[in-house]
């Protein structure tokens, strides 16, 4: 495979020497994202934005728990792009072996305009995939009996965080219902809050360490939305297909 990534006019363009067949195994496969370099935020404001071309394969990187400045590494925040609902999941695990295993939890959310800028609005949270494990997975669809899912391809913002450490709106209110933390729960917002349904911070520092992310029916960010993003402020990096 022969694959070339070229920035012309501010716009990102691709040039791809693939047979058709290779082509299909490759969009299949999908490529694999790497954190590495730059800490991915824990905000819409700062979340990194997943530029590369095609459906992905996986995202790594580490929630440091280095806290030296502002919010420290306990959240790591990407903004993608949902391409194929029907077929999206994201199964989240430690990721080597070292002394700091974290416990991962998911968090999905809708980016909308909202205020002349984005948002991030809670759709889906879970904590582990299933009794016994401390692995997150979610699907498009929420299963602690309400009727959110992914229906509508388009920009998400995926947060991943240790467990202990939960999304807030502006109140400092939890904005997933805490459903999400029985295993196999794939839990909804929160049923009542004061406040809004958005991402505004974090209720306290969780577990740490490397992770992988394997996902299906996504995307990076293409071009121009991706240099829009990063107008707002968001931190990107490109990444050569593996
Ligand atoms: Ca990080
Ligand atoms: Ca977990």
């Amino acid at each position: 495979m022969k694959a070339a990534f070229r920035r012309c006019n501010g716009s990102l363009s691709v040039a791809v020497s693939l047979s058709a067949l290779s082509l299909a195994a490759t969009a299949f496969a999908g490529p694999d994202w790497d954190e590495a370099g730059i800490d991915a935020g824990s905000t819409i404001d700062t979340a990194q934005v997943i530029t590369m071309s095609g459906s992905l394969n996986s995202i790594s990187g580490s929630l440091t728990g280095l806290a030296l400045t502002g919010e420290g590494d306990f959240q790591d925040c990407f903004l993608i792009n949902v391409t194929n609902p029907t077929l999206f999941s994201i199964s989240a695990g430690p990721r080597g072996t070292g002394q700091s295993q974290v416990d991962p939890m998911l968090f999905l959310f809708r980016v909308d305009e909202f205020g002349g800028g984005k948002v991030a609005k809670a759709m889906l949270a879970n904590n582990d995939a299933f009794a016994g494990s401390i692995g997150a997975k979610l699907g498009p669809t929420a299963t602690d009996g309400r009727t959110t899912i992914v229906n509508q391809p388009g920009l998400y913002l995926i947060a991943i965080a240790g467990f202990g450490s939960q999304p807030v709106n502006a109140l400092g209110e939890r904005i997933f219902d805490q459903s999400f933390l029985q295993p196999g729960v794939i839990g909804g917002p929160a049923g009542q809050v004061t406040g809004d349904y958005l991402l505004k911070g974090w209720s306290a520092p969780g577990s740490y360490g490397d992770y992988v992310m394997n996902v299906q029916g996504i995307s990076g960010v293409p071009a121009p939305g991706a240099i829009a993003l990063l107008a707002l402020g968001g931190l990107a990096r490109r990444r050569a297909p593996r």
